[in-house]
Order: structure tokens, then C-alpha cells, then sequence
């Protein structure tokens, strides 16, 4: 299998001089003979297409997921293959590779977000940081910028499976391995550590490999997941119709106010009072948004902006808004906290946690009519239209659409796409006898993938693979390789604004690097208090079930409270097959 490469070694070693500077390694000829052209079968690598040139003194900036790093030199290389058989199944791959000097023996494969596939150069310059070799790809999508509902649907109800299983796993796959075999090549190296970092879409990606390639990475750092595609985009259209079955359109100051007064309110439920709910499961078992009826809210008028908001949807303008907060905007935010519920009372899915804010529900105001009206999801627009519907379309009306219309969605979604963008296989076997590690996370105050979405895929992970063992038993085995830390105050990969206090894990990579190359086991999980006033700023976090309680004001134990537990993992009764 490695014979070419071996050929190609030999074939351009006479043309090399002393190795030891990128200068030297960093042109398409030396690349060229790194490649491994038979490492992945049914594609065709494309040694002319390489691009190659040296970067020098390099700055990765810092941001809520990378903690940067300066003086960097590396190689960006670029090349292309094709599919055999297809034809323009174009799929373009993109490596930095530390100068040998840097490179600490590592290969890092970063994911994307949304339906992006990619982070481009934000993703591959936080891999260099850590001497590690990163690489992205741009799925076959034709361009670095397309998403995959650019290319999804060739036409109205002609659906591109190349695209949907380029995205869903293969291209990730494909690039991971070329990857590896190009850096181990690269540095004639007999081996490397490979890993895996992103959140959200990223997060997926990264499940999509571990459950699928158990020997691929040693470690993946993995943030909020946006897996169990089939229920977490048709989850986003349920504020809408949580709206509509109330037949009530807060103003987005009313439920902003709602959100103030649960996170003050719970604010102390986690023994400090510091603005971060650190303990979202006793705000959901012990509050409601009823203390709000009454309050008085007031907001300044909010102009219309082109940006984005509610992932995808532009921002109309708002007038100034002022009143007292209704019983109907209190049971709009009770159910929306509840989680979906089908009409025969049974349980679909689970919801956000009190204090993420309402982003979701936010209505927008119609200045013909002086009214505000329920808006949909971007997002969730997208899947129903693109993936259930396929028909190429941003309007999707929810007139007539009832909580029972999404969970048939949903169970639309799982029988079209379980193979594919579900992403929740909970046999981690391969991967854990493979000897690796998973650090996953996940803000509880995220507004856009519930919390409880994370905490439901690694219980299911735990039931499967130690089915004979007791709750503390078998998450004991299970921590000793894959944990789960639910961030407090943490908003959707990244901290929160309303909770500015609240840690957040920047350097999660490291900490997975520790635990795969020193065996440092991430007991409590570190993070950092970003953009708050606290003087606290090195914090801790607990691992999942394990849940923070503050002594004196001073001290965090990591405890459980199994009615806190339950609350996590309600049963799905109104799916009548497995959700993992
Ligand atoms: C790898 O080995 C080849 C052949 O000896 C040499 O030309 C090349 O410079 C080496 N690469 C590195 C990064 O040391
Ligand atoms: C590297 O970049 C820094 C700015 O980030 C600059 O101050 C420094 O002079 C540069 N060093 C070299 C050798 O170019
Ligand atoms: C890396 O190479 C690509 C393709 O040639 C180019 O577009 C990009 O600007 C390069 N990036 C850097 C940092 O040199
Ligand atoms: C392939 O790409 C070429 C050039 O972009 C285009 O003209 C042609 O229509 C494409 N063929 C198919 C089958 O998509
Ligand atoms: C909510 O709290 C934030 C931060 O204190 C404040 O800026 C905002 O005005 C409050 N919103 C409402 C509606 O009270
Ligand atoms: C509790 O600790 C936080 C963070 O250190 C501090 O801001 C707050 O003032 C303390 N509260 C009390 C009641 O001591
Ligand atoms: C909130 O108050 C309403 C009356 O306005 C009542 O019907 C409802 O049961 C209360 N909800 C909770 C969760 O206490
Ligand atoms: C609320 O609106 C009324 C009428 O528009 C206005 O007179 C009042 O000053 C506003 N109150 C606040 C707190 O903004
Ligand atoms: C695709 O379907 C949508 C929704 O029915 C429709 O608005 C659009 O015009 C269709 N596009 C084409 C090219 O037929
Ligand atoms: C909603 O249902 C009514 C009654 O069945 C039907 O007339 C109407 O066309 C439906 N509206 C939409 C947008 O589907
Ligand atoms: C599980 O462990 C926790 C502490 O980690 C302890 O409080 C609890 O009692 C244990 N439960 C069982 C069933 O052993
Ligand atoms: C975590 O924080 C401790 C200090 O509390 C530090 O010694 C350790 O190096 C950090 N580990 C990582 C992986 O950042
Ligand atoms: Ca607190």
C-alpha cells in the first residue's frame, strides 16, 4: 500500500539538499513526493494541483476557541483530488505544516460550523500553536465559501449524495488520512499524535470520525455538537411554534427580561453569587418564570441591521419597547424551558437551559402592522426545506404547523438521514480500545444546541457500552477516556454576554494533548473567565455527572444529585425508536 510513496521518496531524493529548513521542505515538488497517492482508494490526488509556499513569523489571534500564539513558521500547502468515475467531484484540501523546528510530532484535522464544512485559516492557525500540523477541507463544495446548502439539492428534488456524504463524514475522513500520511512523509516521521478540535458543526464533524475511524485520532476536543441533525434542526423551529400554539408574540425585551430576572434568580442556587447559573438543572427544577409577571421591562429602540441573528435571519428594526411582563409571555418561557411535548403529552425533545437566552423566540416587528410576529429559524428553515422537502427555498410558512408537525420532521429526518447526519452511533468501542481520548463540552446557557443534547448522547454512550454496570461504576469507566463538562454561564461556543463572570475552556486542545501524550487525566476541566470582573479568573470545571455546588462562597465541590441527573436525561416517549 505505502510502495508509491516509498517510490517517490526514493525517485526525488537526489534532488534535496540539507533538510532541516522549511525553505528547503516547503516547495510543490518535495509536497509532491509526500503525497500518498494510494492512502484512500477511489480517489485520485492531483500532484499538479499543489500549491505550496513558506510563511514566516506568524501571528494566530486569540479567540474564545484558540488561544493563539506568535512567531510561527510553517508551510501552506493546498492541493486538490478528484473521485474516480465523477466528474467534477473537485475536492480541495488545505495543510499548515510547522517548519520541522516546530512541528512537535502532531497532526490536528479541524471542523467547521453551521453547514460549513470548513474554518478555514482561523481553524489550521490555532493547530499550529500547539506544533501540530492542521488540516481543513472544502468538502468538494467547489469553493472554500460554499456551505453544503449551496450544493445540497442540484435542482428542486434532485438530491447530491456525494455532497450529503461528503459532509456528512467521508471528506473529513479522506482529508484526516491524507493528512496524516503527508505529515508523517513530510518530516520522515514513523509516527505522529493525530487529533481532532471543533464545536458545534466542528463538534459533529469530530463525532462523525470517532464513531466511524476508532483508530483515526488519539484525541479530539470537541464543543457543543450539532449532531442528532434530525431533531436539532427541526428544535429550532419549535419557539416559533411554542409562539404560535400561545398565540402570543413576546417583544424581544419582554422574554429579554424574563432571562435577567431567572438568571439573578438563579444565580445563587450554585452556593456563589457571582451572575453565572452554574447549576441550570436546579433553576429548571426549582424556578419559573411566572416571578417575572409584573416586572417592568423597557428596551431602547434597536435599528435594523444587515448582520445576522437567530443563525441566518437579518434583524428588522425594533422600536423602544416598554410595559410589564404578561402571564402569557411567563407560560411562553415555562414551555419553551419544558422541552417539546407531542399533543398526546408524550416528550419529543429536550429544550435550553433557564438562562440561555431566547434567541430562538425572537419575534420581529411588523411596522405596518404595529405588531410583533413569530420568526422562524434560519437554520431550521433550511433543514425542512433543503433536506426533508427538497425544494431550494428560504420561505417556510408555520401556519398550521403544530408541535406534532415537528415531530413528524423529526422522525422524517431520522429515517432519511440516520446514516449520515445523525451522527450519534454510542458504540465508541473501536475508539476506546484504539486507546483514545474525547474531551467533550458544551455551554449550559447554549441558545442554539441544548445542553441536555450532549448530555443525552454520552449517557447513551455509558448504557451501551457498559450495560452491567451500576450509574457510578460505569461512569467511572467511562471517564477514563471520554468525558463530558458542561461549561456554566457558557453561551454556543463561546462565553455569554449575559453571564460574563462564567469560565470558558480555551485551551481544551491542551488539555487533551496532556491526557493522550502524558496521560494527565482532566479530573476538573481548566478554564478561564474570558471577559467578566471576577478575580477569579483560572477556574475549574466538574466532570458530567458531577455537578458544581459553591461553599462559603468560595470553594466548588464537584457533587451529584440524581434528581439534577433525571433532569438531564428525561425519557423521549413520544419517539418510539432509540435516541442516542
Ligand atoms: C526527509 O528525508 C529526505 C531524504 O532524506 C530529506 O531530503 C528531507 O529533507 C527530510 N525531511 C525533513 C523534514 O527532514
Ligand atoms: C515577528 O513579528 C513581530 C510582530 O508580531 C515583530 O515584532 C518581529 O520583529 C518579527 N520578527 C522577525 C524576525 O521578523
Ligand atoms: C495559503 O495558500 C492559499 C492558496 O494559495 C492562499 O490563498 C492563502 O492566502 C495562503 N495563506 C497564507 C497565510 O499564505
Ligand atoms: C462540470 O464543470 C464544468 C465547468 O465548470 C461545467 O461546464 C459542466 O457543466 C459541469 N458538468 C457537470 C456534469 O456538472
Ligand atoms: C438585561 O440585563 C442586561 C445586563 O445587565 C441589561 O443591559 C439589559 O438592559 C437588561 N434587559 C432588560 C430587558 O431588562
Ligand atoms: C461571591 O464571590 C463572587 C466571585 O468571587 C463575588 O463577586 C461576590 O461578591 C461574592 N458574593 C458574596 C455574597 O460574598
Ligand atoms: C404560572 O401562572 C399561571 C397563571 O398566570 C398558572 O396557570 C401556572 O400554573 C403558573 N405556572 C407555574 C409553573 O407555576
Ligand atoms: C415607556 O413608554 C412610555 C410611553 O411611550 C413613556 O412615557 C415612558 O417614559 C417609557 N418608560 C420607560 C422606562 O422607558
Ligand atoms: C423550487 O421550489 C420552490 C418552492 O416550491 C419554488 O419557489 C422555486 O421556484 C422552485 N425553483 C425552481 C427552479 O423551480
Ligand atoms: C392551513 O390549514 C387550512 C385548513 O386546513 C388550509 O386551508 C390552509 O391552506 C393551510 N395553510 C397552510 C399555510 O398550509
Ligand atoms: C455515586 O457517587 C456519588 C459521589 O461521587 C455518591 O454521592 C453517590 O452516593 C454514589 N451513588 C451510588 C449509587 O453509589
Ligand atoms: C491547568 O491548570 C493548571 C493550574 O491550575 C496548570 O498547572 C495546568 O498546566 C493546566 N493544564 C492545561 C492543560 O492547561
Ligand atoms: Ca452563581
Amino acid at each position: 500500500m505505502h510502495s508509491k510513496k516509498t517510490l517517490g521518496l526514493a525517485a526525488t531524493a537526489a534532488l534535496r539538499v540539507t533538510a532541516s529548513s522549511l525553505a528547503n521542505v516547503c516547495t510543490t515538488s518535495y509536497i509532491q513526493s509526500a503525497l500518498p497517492l494510494d492512502a484512500v482508494s477511489g480517489i485520485t490526488l492531483d500532484s499538479n494541483s499543489i500549491t505550496a509556499n513558506a510563511v514566516y513569523n506568524y501571528t494566530s489571534e486569540a479567540g474564545d476557541l484558540w488561544i493563539g500564539g506568535k512567531g510561527l513558521d510553517f508551510c501552506n500547502v493546498t492541493l486538490a483530488y478528484t473521485r474516480n468515475g465523477l466528474s467534477n467531484s473537485t475536492t480541495n484540501l488545505w495543510y499548515w505544516l510547522p517548519s520541522p523546528e516546530q512541528w512537535q510530532g502532531r497532526y490536528l484535522t479541524t471542523g467547521g460550523g453551521g453547514f460549513s464544512i470548513t474554518s478555514g485559516e482561523a481553524g489550521l492557525a490555532n493547530g499550529i500553536v500547539y506544533g501540530s500540523v492542521a488540516g481543513t477541507t472544502d468538502g468538494g463544495f467547489g469553493s472554500w465559501s460554499n456551505e453544503l446548502s449551496d450544493v445540497i439539492l442540484a435542482a428542486n428534488g434532485t438530491m447530491d449524495f456525494d455532497m450529503l456524504y461528503n459532509f456528512g463524514y467521508r471528506s473529513i475522513h479522506e482529508m484526516s488520512v491524507i493528512g496524516k500520511e503527508v505529515s508523517k512523509n513530510f518530516y520522515n516521521a514513523s509516527s505522529l499524535y493525530s487529533y481532532y478540535q471543533g464545536c458545534s458543526e466542528g463538534g459533529r464533524e469530530g463525532w462523525s470520525q470517532v464513531q466511524r475511524y476508532g483508530s483515526q485520532f488519539d484525541g479530539a476536543a470537541i464543543g457543543a455538537p450539532a449532531f442528532r441533525q434530525a431533531f436539532q434542526q427541526v428544535a429550532h423551529l419549535a419557539a416559533a411554534v411554542v409562539e404560535q400554539t400561545h398565540d402570543y408574540y413576546p417583544p424581544p425585551c419582554e422574554l429579554e427580561k424574563i432571562n435577567n430576572d431567572t438568571i439573578a434568580a438563579c444565580d445563587k442556587l450554585d452556593g456563589r453569587e457571582d451572575g453565572v447559573v452554574a447549576r441550570t438543572d436546579l433553576c429548571k427544577l426549582h424556578y419559573n418564570a411566572n416571578a417575572s409577571i409584573g416586572q417592568p421591562y423597557s428596551c431602547a429602540a434597536v435599528a435594523a441591521t444587515s448582520g445576522y441573528t437567530k443563525r441566518q435571519m437579518a434583524q428588522a428594526a425594533e422600536p423602544a419597547a416598554n410595559g410589564t411582563v404578561s402571564a402569557k409571555a411567563a407560560a411562553v418561557a415555562n414551555d419553551l424551558w419544558k422541552g417539546l411535548f407531542d399533543s398526546k403529552g408524550r416528550q419529543i425533545y429536550v429544550s435550553y437551559q433557564p438562562g440561555a437566552d431566547f434567541e430562538d423566540a425572537e419575534t420581529t416587528y411588523n411596522s405596518a402592522t404595529g405588531q410583533y410576529e413569530a420568526t422562524v429559524s434560519g437554520i431550521g428553515v433550511q433543514w425542512v426545506n433543503y433536506f426533508l422537502k427538497e425544494i431550494i427555498s428560504t420561505e417556510l410558512s408555520i401556519k398550521n404547523v403544530t408541535y406534532d408537525t415537528l415531530r413528524s420532521w423529526i422522525l422524517e429526518g431520522m429515517q432519511k438521514y440516520d446514516s449520515v447526519m445523525q451522527t450519534t452511533w454510542p458504540d465508541l468501542e473501536d475508539f476506546h480500545n484504539a486507546g483514545g481520548k474525547v474531551i467533550h463540552f458544551h455551554g449550559e446557557s447554549d441558545n442554539s444546541i441544548p445542553t441536555a443534547s450532549s448530555v443525552i448522547y454520552h449517557d447513551a454512550v455509558r448504557k451501551i457500552m457498559y450495560p452491567n454496570m451500576g450509574l457510578n461504576e460505569s461512569y467511572s469507566a467511562l471517564q477514563d477516556w471520554y468525558r463530558l463538562f458542561l461549561v456554566p454561564g457558557a453561551a454556543h461556543c463561546s462565553p455569554s454576554t449575559d453571564q460574563p463572570n462564567g469560565p470558558f475552556p480555551q485551551n481544551v486542545l491542551q488539555s487533551v494533548i496532556d491526557w493522550v501524550e502524558n496521560g494527565v487525566v482532566p479530573e476538573r476541566l481548566n478554564a478561564t473567565v474570558l471577559d467578566g470582573t471576577t478575580s477569579d479568573v483560572d477556574q475549574k470545571i466538574c466532570t458530567f455527572p458531577l455537578r458544581p455546588m459553591w461553599k462559603d462562597n468560595a470553594t466548588m465541590d464537584c457533587v451529584f444529585d440524581k434528581a439534577s441527573y433525571d433532569s438531564w436525561v428525561p425519557e423521549l416517549d413520544s419517539i418510539p425508536v432509540p435516541v442516542y
